[in-house]
C-alpha cells in the first residue's frame, strides 16, 4: 500500500475533498502510475452532479491525465518503470471483437468492470480509512497515484510536457478525432460547431486541419468567440441574438444547411438543432456532448428520410495506444496548440475552483498540477 493525495468525490453534488487515500499495488496486467498533471473535463462535472447513470460514489474522478509509470504488475510487457503515459478511458486491447472490427475504437475488454468503478478483477485499488473508493472511467486521474490496466495506457515520448499533453487524454483528442475519424470531414466542407468549450474548440482545429471552407462557431457565451477565431472559425453565432430557432439561422446562412455539424454541449434540444441545420440529402451531425440520465433526443424521422445522418463519437473514434503518440507529436510541432486551451493552472488543493471556473464559463481547461 502507498499513500496518495487525492480529490475524492464522496457524494454527488458535493465538492471534492482532498484526502490521503491508500493505493494497493498493481495486480497482474496492471500498472501503477504517478499522475503529474490532469485536466478537468465537463464530463467530470457531469458525473459529480449525479446525472451520470454510471456515477458511483465515493470515487476518484478525473480522466484527462499525464503521468509516469511507477510500478508494473506481473505479465506487463508493453510498459516499463519510468515510461511516460496518458491514461485511456477507452482501452485498446487489440484482441476483442471491437478492436478487430476496424470499425470502432470502443474496445470492450475492460469496459464492464470500468463502468462499475472496478479494476478488471472486480476489486478496487483505492481505499480510505479502510473503506473502498471506486475508480472512475478506468483512469481516476485526480489522484497522485492511480492504477490502470496495461491496455488503458498510451506510451508517449518523454520529451512531451505531461502538464500539457494531458489534455490529449480527452478533450482535445475528442474534438479533433470526431472531425477526422468519425465524421471524416472533407476539404471544402461547411461545418457548424455547437459549444465552444475544450471539445468544440478542438473540433475547430480538426475542421481547419482538413481545410473546411466555413467553420461556424456557435455558443451562448460570446467570450468564447476570440479563441474560436484564433483557431480558425470563420463565422460566429450567439443563439441569444436571434428570435428564430438556431437551425433556421444556420440554414439561411449556408444556402440550405451545413455539410457537417458537431454538438459539443450535451443538450438534447441543441442536438436536434445540430441535426436539423445539416443540408438536405447529405448533411451529417455528430453528437459528442454527454446528456444526463433519462434524457432523449428527438426529431422528425423525415429529417433522416431526406438524407441527413445522425452519428455519435466517443474519444473522437481514436484508438489511444496506436494513435495518441501521433497527436502528441502534432502538439509538439504546434499543429495542435495545447497552450491555447490552458486558461488556468493550479494545485490539487484548488480543484473545486477549477469546477467553478468551468461552470461560470471562465475557463477552457484548467490543468491541475500534483
Ligand atoms: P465546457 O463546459 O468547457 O463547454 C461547453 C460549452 O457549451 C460552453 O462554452 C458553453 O457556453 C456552451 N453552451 C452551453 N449551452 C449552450 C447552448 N445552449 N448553445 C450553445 N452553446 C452552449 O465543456 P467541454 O469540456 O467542452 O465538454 C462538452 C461536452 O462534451 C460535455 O457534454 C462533455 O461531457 C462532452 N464530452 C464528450 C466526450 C466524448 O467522447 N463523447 C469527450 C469529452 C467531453
Ligand atoms: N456514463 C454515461 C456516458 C458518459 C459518456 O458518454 N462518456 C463518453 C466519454 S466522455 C469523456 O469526457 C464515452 O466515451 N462513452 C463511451 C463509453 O464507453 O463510456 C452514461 O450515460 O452511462
Ligand atoms: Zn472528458
Amino acid at each position: 500500500m502507498i499513500k496518495s493525495r487525492a480529490a475524492v468525490a464522496f457524494e454527488a453534488g458535493k465538492p471534492l475533498e482532498i484526502v490521503e487515500v491508500d493505493v494497493a499495488p498493481p495486480k497482474a496486467g496492471e500498472v501503477l502510475v504517478r499522475i503529474v498533471a490532469t485536466g478537468v473535463c465537463h464530463t467530470d462535472a457531469f458525473t459529480l452532479s449525479g446525472d451520470d447513470p454510471e456515477g458511483i460514489f465515493p470515487a476518484i474522478l478525473g480522466h484527462e491525465g499525464g503521468g509516469v509509470v511507477e510500478a508494473i504488475g506481473e505479465g506487463v510487457t508493453s510498459l516499463q518503470v519510468g515510461d511516460h503515459v496518458i491514461p485511456l478511458y477507452t482501452a485498446e486491447c487489440r484482441e476483442c471483437k471491437f478492436c478487430k472490427s476496424g470499425k470502432t475504437n470502443l474496445c470492450q475488454a475492460v469496459r464492464a468492470t470500468q463502468g462499475k468503478g472496478l479494476m478488471p478483477d472486480g476489486t478496487t485499488r483505492f481505499s480510505y480509512q479502510g473503506k473502498p473508493i471506486y475508480h472512475y472511467m478506468g483512469t481516476s486521474t485526480f489522484s497522485e497515484y492511480t492504477v490502470l490496466p496495461e491496455i488503458s495506457l498510451a506510451k508517449i515520448p518523454k520529451e512531451a510536457p505531461l502538464e500539457k499533453v494531458c489534455l490529449l487524454g480527452c478533450g482535445v483528442t475528442t474534438g479533433i478525432g470526431a472531425v477526422l475519424n468519425t465524421a471524416k470531414v472533407e476539404e471544402g466542407s461547411t461545418v457548424a460547431i455547437f459549444g465552444l468549450g475544450g471539445i468544440g474548440l478542438a473540433a475547430i482545429i480538426g475542421a481547419k486541419m482538413v481545410n473546411a471552407s466555413r467553420i461556424i462557431a456557435i455558443d451562448i457565451n460570446p467570450s468564447k468567440f476570440d479563441i474560436a477565431r484564433e483557431l480558425g472559425a470563420t463565422d460566429f453565432v450567439n443563439p441569444k441574438d436571434h428570435d428564430k430557432p438556431i437551425q433556421e439561422v444556420i440554414v439561411e446562412m449556408t444556402d440550405g444547411g451545413v455539410d457537417y455539424s458537431f454538438e459539443c454541449v450535451g443538450n438534447v434540444q441543441l442536438m436536434r438543432a445540430a441535426l436539423e441545420c445539416c443540408h438536405k440529402g447529405w448533411g451529417e451531425s455528430t453528437i459528442i456532448g454527454v446528456a444526463g440520465a433519462g434524457q432523449e433526443i428527438s426529431t422528425r424521422p423525415f429529417q433522416l428520410v431526406t438524407g441527413r445522418v445522425w452519428r455519435g463519437s466517443a474519444f473522437g473514434g481514436v484508438k489511444g495506444r496506436t494513435e495518441l503518440p501521433g497527436y502528441v507529436e502534432k502538439s509538439q510541432t504546434g499543429e495542435i496548440p495545447l497552450d491555447t486551451f490552458i486558461t488556468h493552472n493550479m494545485g490539487l488543493d484548488e480543484i473545486n475552483k477549477a469546477f467553478d471556473l468551468m461552470h461560470e464559463g471562465k475557463s477552457i481547461r484548467t490543468v491541475i498540477h500534483f
